[in-house]
């Protein structure tokens, strides 16, 4: 244990240490904690410098950050308040109890909310303002699971009617029901933040405070003293995204944020420490972090017997129990209470002499008390210059006695029986009977009651109700014909990657009139990489205290600008973090009504492998933007080998239902693309997000064709079609990305060595093929008496002879999953494996998906097909110089 006052150095003796504490009490009383503090400072320098080896420790001891000295008045009607909680806490275990009576097994929490009631309530009485013409109003991240308590509260104020409560759970009953989970997707008027995947919420909050911050600074909103609060659990903080970006916090200084931890030292399967200190863990690791910590641990009741002990037993003697103890402590009774806590010590025994076993078992936790909550929330909002966090510890499942209470299975709890009913009830003063309670009703006082009367007030005094999502944006006008047409008519032979073109076409957009200001280019740590390093002088990099020094190459056109104002999110290495500023700015359109467009480029590898859960929580927000994966393509990127090369992100966009993904092969792709998304999005406020990937290879960018803009957007079209369309030996050849050339190269050999007319189709995204194909089957299949229509693909290749070979640096799932609506047999290519360390060349060898594979595949199908002859095709293997006995790239 990291307790100072554990220790007690031998032949001490208690008179001695009893003077010391005293004349500090004398300092605090005469000269106040400043002094108090100066003076311990400069005994512990005292004590160094004579060579006390002091061990470090970032933990305070085991007590109330706030003693009761400095605890505010409680500004509300307490005995009202605690009589709203207790019909939201009925509510809440009612909506639960209920959804499971209808369907057994349809899940939900009681245990979280009825634990965390208190930290919450405080907040929507007197804490939470809502958005308002004037204010733009606090941002909450509620504890996934304790929704229960979100909707209970709500449906007291009037917002949800019984008939939604009845449906939670169970969202496709006629007039629609409540989602488990926070959910904008599903609940767009209610939700804004989804934060049941554990640890992305924390992460999400430091970076929405850090972007608010952003906005401010760029002159894009008004300063305001708006903060973001963000509640979890403090099992969760074990993800490592909940702690992963807390000195990103601090460094900046964001004091605008505030973290609630919900100390029940419980997690689903049983304690989060049991042999350990959470709460000790947690502000040290905090405290090491620079962030101003509020412990909350006892409730009032305990300060008078804390006022007992001038010898601070009660706090050395708090400091040596594990949380494991603790919890065993809460399911106790009052003597054995007495018996193993107090009796480690006669002193701390005579301390409660005079209390009974029934008022030590009622001794309330620091979070079950809301003036200790009010007192931690008050000092959080006023405090200056890092973030907060409250470490409050409460009881999980409190309240439901036996039927949880404090025990390890509570999490899963979600039926009580009538007894239990009936007791929850009488311990929370729910004014229905013994026969009515066990049917469980749904509880509203009348509207003029005192109860709804008072809520309502406070709600109104406070801006409105929370949580709440509206979008307020008005729409761009997004009429950007001339911005993107230079990127139509190619780069005149002049050899430019893709990743070159979209970093053109960005510098540009930043300098437009309508969404100049608004574009946020995130990066994390790969501005280089991507060619992006002029923008650092011209947009600047972000930075909250601007460029406190001369960078060292500042003599240099592309100097390192960091600026108060810059436009650039130079985030580091945290890919995490950088998705998290995507989502803030992607969904600055319904948090503040502002249309921020993010462009976030990165290692294509990083993002769906790595982060794919963000993009999912992306999703759920309808968070706008463009995420462009950089580098990407299997055999695209050389040398960087297995862990980079990205054959992957293609296919992992497929499950998320809102993203478009395309794979351009071409600059006037990118820019169709790009011009239609913002059109989509900020226009249309269609709820959609981008995925594309740019490749570094450099190639000559052609001219745009006419009227391919649709098929672009759509998923293909023929880029350039066979010289000799009589020819007897037909081929359909399929391309995207850089391996559109290598489909180029095999149309030409095709038709110079083997006399084969093929057309070459650029595919910009198999995805978007893939969904007009199932969406066109679904509407025939439902609507069987009409003309049937026929999906997109089918309708390009109609009329297209011969055989079909697709290629792409993607998984060969690609392809396949849109062949079915395919005229024919189609063949695949494409690079499922490891990558390796090689040249560009020698990976397209080896996962065979280079010219001399692509024509080999098309020569194959027409020898299947009958239309060539095998000594052909065994020429052809000599002359395109295949190793038929290569390894099989899968498993190699
Ligand atoms: C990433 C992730 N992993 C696992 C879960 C499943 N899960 C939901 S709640 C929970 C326990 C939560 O414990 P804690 O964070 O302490 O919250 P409490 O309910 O105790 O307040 C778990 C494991 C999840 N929702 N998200
Ligand atoms: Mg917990």
């Amino acid at each position: 244990m990291d307790n100072e006052l554990s220790t007690q150095p031998h032949g001490m003796e208690d008179v001695e240490i009893q003077e010391w504490l005293e004349s500090l009490d004398s300092v605090l009383e005469s000269s106040g904690p400043e002094v108090a503090a100066e003076i311990l400072e400069r005994l512990r320098a005292h004590a160094t410098v004579n060579g006390i080896d002091l061990p470090f420790t970032a933990n305070t001891p085991y007590a109330n950050t706030i003693p009761p000295r400095l605890e505010p008045l409680f500004p509300g009607d307490q005995e009202l308040e605690r009589r709203i909680k207790s019909l939201i806490r009925w509510n809440a275990l009612a909506m639960v109890v209920r959804a499971n009576r209808v369907e057994h097994n349809i899940g939900g929490h009681i245990s979280t909310y009825a634990s965390a009631a208190t930290l919450y309530e405080v907040g929507f009485n007197h804490f939470f303002r809502a958005r308002t013409e004037e204010f733009e109003g606090d941002t909450v991240y509620f504890q996934g699971h304790a929704s229960p308590g979100m909707y209970a509260r709500a449906f007291l104020e009037g917002r949800l009617s019984a008939q939604k409560l009845e449906n939670f759970r169970r969202e496709l009953k006629p007039g629609g029901g409540l989602s488990s989970y926070p959910h904008p997707w599903l609940m767009p008027d209610f939700w804004e933040f989804p934060t049941v995947s554990m640890g992305l919420s924390p992460l999400m909050a430091i970076y929405q405070a850090r972007f608010n911050r952003y906005l401010e600074h760029r002159g894009l909103k008004p300063v305001t003293d708006a903060k973001v609060w963000a509640f979890l659990g403090d099992g969760e903080t074990d993800e490592p995204e909940s702690l992963g970006a807390i000195t990103l916090a601090s460094r900046e200084k964001l004091d605008n944020l505030i973290f609630v931890i919900n100390c029940n030292l419980q997690r689903l399967d049983g304690p989060v420490r049991g042999n350990g200190q959470i709460i000790q863990e947690l502000e040290s690791a905090f405290r090491g972090a620079r962030w101003n910590v509020i412990k909350v641990f006892w409730g009032s009741e305990w300060d008078p017997i804390f006022e007992r002990d001038n010898e601070g037993l009660l706090v050395k003697r708090m400091g040596e129990l594990v949380d494991g103890e603790y919890q065993k402590l809460v399911v106790s009774s009052g003597a054995y209470v007495r018996e193993h806590f107090f009796g480690s010590d006669p002193r701390l025994l005579k301390l409660v002499e005079p209390m009974s076993d029934e008022s030590l078992r009622r001794l309330r936790l620091g979070g079950h008390d809301p003036r200790k909550v009010y007192a931690a929330y008050k000092a959080a909002v006023e405090h200056k210059g890092s973030p907060t966090v409250i470490l409050a510890r409460t009881i999980k499942g409190y309240g439901l006695g036996e039927a949880g209470e404090g025990k390890n299975v509570t999490h899963q709890q979600k039926k009580l029986n009538e007894d239990e009913l009936r007791e929850f009830r009488s311990r929370f003063g729910i004014p229905l009977n013994d026969e009515d309670c066990i049917e469980v009703p749904f509880y509203r006082p009348p509207e003029d009651s005192v109860e709804i009367q008072y809520l309502r007030a406070r709600r109104e005094a406070l801006g409105g109700y929370v949580p709440k999502r509206s979008v307020r944006t008005k729409p761009l006008a997004a009429d950007h014909d001339e911005l993107f047409k230079e990127f139509h008519e190619g780069s005149d032979g002049r050899e430019v990657s893709t990743t070159m073109a979209f970093v053109g076409m960005l510098r540009k957009m930043l300098k437009d009139p309508e969404i100049g200001k608004l574009i946020v280019p995130i990066v994390p740590d790969e501005a280089r990489t991507f060619g992006m390093e002029s923008l650092f002088r011209t947009a600047g990099i972000y930075s909250s205290v601007g460029q406190k020094y001369e960078p060292v190459d500042v003599n240099t056109l592309l100097y390192y600008k960091e600026a108060k104002d810059g436009q650039i999110l130079e985030e580091g290495i945290t890919e995490a973090g950088s998705m998290a500023s995507f989502i803030a700015a992607g969904t600055a359109y319904a948090t503040h009504g502002i249309n921020t467009i993010p462009f976030f480029i990165y290692y294509s590898m990083f993002g769906f492998q790595r982060i794919a859960d963000f993009i999912w929580a992306a999703a759920d927000m309808r968070t706008r933007g463009f995420l462009l994966g950089g580098t990407a393509g299997r055999t695209t990127l050389s040398g960087e080998g297995l862990q980079h090369q990205d054959g992957n992100s293609q296919v992992l966009a497929l499950p998320v239902p809102n993203i478009k993904a395309y794979d351009p092969a071409f600059a006037y792709e990118i820019a169709v693309i790009v011009e239609d998304g913002i059109r989509r999005m900020y226009k249309d406020g269609e709820n959609v997000f981008y995925y594309i990937t740019v490749m570094n290879e450099p190639y000559a960018m052609p001219v745009m064709p006419g009227n391919v803009k649709d098929g672009i957007l759509r998923g293909m079209y023929r880029f350039r079609p066979a010289a000799n369309g009589k020819a007897k030996l037909r081929a359909q050849l399929f391309g995207s990305g850089a391996i559109l050339n290598e489909t180029l190269r095999a149309q030409e050999i095709l038709e110079t060595k083997y006399g084969v007319a093929a057309d070459v189709w650029s595919v910009t995204s198999y995805k978007e093929l893939y969904n007009d194909g199932n969406e066109t089957e679904r509407w025939n299949r439902l609507h069987p008496g009409e003309k049937a229509r026929v999906p997109y693909v089918a309708k390009c290749l109609a009329d297209a002879p011969g055989v079909l070979v697709a290629a792409s640096d993607y998984l060969k799932t690609l392809p396949n999953m849109i062949s079915k609506w395919m005229p024919r047999r189609l063949a695949s290519l494409g690079t499922d494996g490891f990558g390796r360390s090689e040249g560009r060349a020698s990976l397209r060898d080896f996962f065979e998906v280079d010219s001399r594979f692509i024509t080999l595949a098309t020569l194959h199908e027409l020898f299947v097909d009958g239309k060539i002859e095998r000594c052909v095709l065994d020429k052809a293997i000599k002359d395109l110089g295949i190793n038929t006995e290569k390894p099989n790239p899968i498993i190699a």
